[in-house]
């Protein structure tokens, strides 16, 4: 079939919602943009596990610990899917890990931040799975069959570790003077990371337009940040508490809530690998990679000893 004529139909499919499965004829690049969302989705998952990882020990109680452990726990499942969906594209997860060890991959700015405080993990809880459920819900509708699916179920249990956070903050923000400030500070330190999340503004997004037009991307980086905004700026109001821009404030014509400027050198920076964790999150990954090589050399002994006895 002529290329020229095989694209086009390829985006008629797309543009008809039609999903594309992996044993379907795709262009290359639509190939190699999802291997690369999605396995930096999964590795975001997976280094999302130290932030939090780090306070379980330290929970206020057995209950916030058994919700907390629950919480890791279902990040390490949404990494599992992620994983697999991106194999179904042609990559091996060796080669996926191997990306993200050798700092080929991203994964998302917003863990190379230290959690502080306990207040941190409300904070994570609201804003960044807030911010994660915002990009993560159109992409239950996103082009591509497997991620989709594997969406549906990532974004219910995000809405509960949402709603944890939230909850872990407003208790604190009814407690006692230090505790108010606690859930304040952890609240001026994640705001700006969190808003970032969403990848650079569109004029300076390389992929977006490609993305959206193949309906990877249903929503630009800045309409998905507007739209967080807008959600974040009313429900800090029941928390009592502030999020940190003077310029944030109500547009009565736009319909929307303007903010003050985005650090965007400090973004980049953290893309780079200086944001105060980045060294740590990786060096925590390679060291849980070479950690566990045993086990792949034991599983890997055993089965190529039954397939011996077997032939036998
Ligand atoms: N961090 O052209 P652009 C979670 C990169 S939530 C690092 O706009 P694209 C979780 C981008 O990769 C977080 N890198 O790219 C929550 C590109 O570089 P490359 C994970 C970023 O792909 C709670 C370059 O900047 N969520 O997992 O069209 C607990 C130019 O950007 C970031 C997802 O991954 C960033 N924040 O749009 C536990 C959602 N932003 O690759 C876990 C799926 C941009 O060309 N991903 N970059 O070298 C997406 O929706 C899109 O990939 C993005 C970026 C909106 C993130």
């Amino acid at each position: 079939m002529n290329s020229m004529f095989w694209e086009e139909l390829f985006q008629q499919k797309i543009d008809n919602e039609i999903k594309i499965e992996p044993k379907d004829r795709m262009p290359e690049k639509y190939r190699q943009t999802l291997i690369r969302q999605i396995s930096q989705h999964a590795h975001s998952e997976i280094v999302g596990m130290l932030p939090e990882g780090n306070w379980i020990t330290r929970a206020p109680s057995l209950k916030r610990k058994a919700i907390l452990l629950a919480k890791v726990q279902d990040e390490a499942g949404h990494g599992l899917y992620l994983y697999s969906a991106a194999e179904t594209l042609g990559i091996s997860r060796d080669e996926m890990y191997n990306q993200l060890h050798t700092g080929k991959a991203k994964y998302s700015s917003i863990f190379n931040y230290p959690t502080l405080t306990w207040a941190d993990m409300g904070a994570i809880g609201w804003l960044v799975d807030g911010a994660a459920i915002m990009n993560q819900v159109p992409l239950c509708r996103t082009s591509y069959g497997p991620y989709a699916r594997a969406m549906v179920r990532i974004c219910k249990e995000e809405s509960f570790h949402q709603r944890q956070g939230f909850e872990i903050l407003l208790t604190l923000s009814k407690g006692t003077e230090a505790q108010k400030a606690m859930c304040q500070d952890a609240i001026d330190r994640w705001w700006w990371p969190s808003i970032m999340m969403f990848g650079p503004t569109d004029d300076a997004s390389p992929n977006t337009e490609q993305s959206m037009r193949w309906k990877i991307k249903r929503f630009s980086n800045d309409e998905l940040r507007q739209k967080f905004i807008n959600m974040i700026a009313e429900q800090v109001k029941i928390l009592g508490m502030t999020l940190p821009d003077p310029d944030l404030k109500w547009n009565e014509e736009r319909k929307q809530y303007d903010f003050g400027k985005i650090n965007w050198e400090e973004f980049w920076n953290v893309l780079a690998g200086n944001g105060p964790c980045n060294k740590q999150r990786l060096h925590a990954r390679i060291k849980a990679w070479e950690d566990g090589a045993w086990v792949r050399d034991a599983a890997l002994a055993y089965s190529e000893k039954k397939q011996t006895h077997k032939a036998a």
